[in-house]
């Protein structure tokens, strides 16, 4: 049998459990219940935090999980991207106010950026010889410039419309994100079988769709 991580609530899960439906695989969702078995597919599906995904599929206690590739990025885990899956598509992008002038990356140059992904940022800003103070914080980053927290953000960017509204302007896109099906790195043949199954129904629904 399977274990399969999904997102419990929140910009992943409804795509999610569409996928596996449309994958012909019945589970229960939604009912506040942290697990369920799948009543014709040997599966099961644990609800989790998004950012926890990673961890579990690393240490086995999942086989499979759905995240963003922003988050299995940024957490870091050595886990192998099964598939790309082509919803929750955002983009993580570098933020300024609007009344600022934006000449380049270097213009960042020993500033303070507030972000929740300190290592894709801090990465970049290496790649790009750039050195800036990086403050992390985990929730409500755009709001930092205007309480003087710091002179630039970084966050996940999908409308656009969040930035706008807190008087901020995207000035640079840092990494592109989609949902991905994620696996543990040393599943057995039984278990790979499965997902090899699993996997030619995803594809299945996605060649249907396009
Ligand atoms: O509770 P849990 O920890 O599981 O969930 P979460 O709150 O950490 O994550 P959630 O559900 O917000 O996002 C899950 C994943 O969806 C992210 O890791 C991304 O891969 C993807 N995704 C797609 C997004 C967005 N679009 C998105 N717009 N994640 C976050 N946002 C936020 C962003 O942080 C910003 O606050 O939405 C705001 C910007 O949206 P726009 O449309 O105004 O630009
Ligand atoms: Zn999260």
């Amino acid at each position: 049998m399977l274990r399969i991580a999904l997102q419990k609530s929140g910009r992943l899960s409804e795509d999610s459990y569409q996928l596996f439906k449309e994958c012909g695989i019945r589970f229960d969702y939604g009912t506040g219940k942290l697990k369920s078995v799948s009543s014709n597919f040997p599966a099961e599906f644990l609800f989790l935090r998004d950012d926890d995904i990673p961890g579990y599929v690393e240490d086995g206690v999942a086989d499979l999980g759905i995240v963003g590739e922003n988050v299995a990025v940024e957490t870091g885990r050595p886990v192998q991207t099964v598939h790309k899956l082509g919803f929750s598509k955002c983009r993580l992008s570098i933020a300024i106010p609007r009344g600022t002038n934006w000449g380049g990356i270097q213009d960042l140059q020993g500033k303070n950026i507030a972000t929740s992904y300190p290592n894709l940022l801090g990465n970049y800003l290496a790649e790009q010889g750039v050195q800036a103070d990086i403050h992390e914080i985990s929730g409500s980053v755009e709001i930092a410039p205007s309480i003087g927290l710091a002179e630039a953000v970084c966050d996940i960017v999908s409308s656009g419309s969040t930035l706008l509204s807190n008087g901020l302007k995207e000035v640079e896109t840092i990494f592109r994100s989609e949902a991905i099906l994620i696996a543990n790195s040393a599943l057995d043949a039984e278990k790979q079988a499965l997902v090899d199954k699993l996997l030619f129904r995803i594809k299945s629904v996605q060649a249907a769709k396009n």
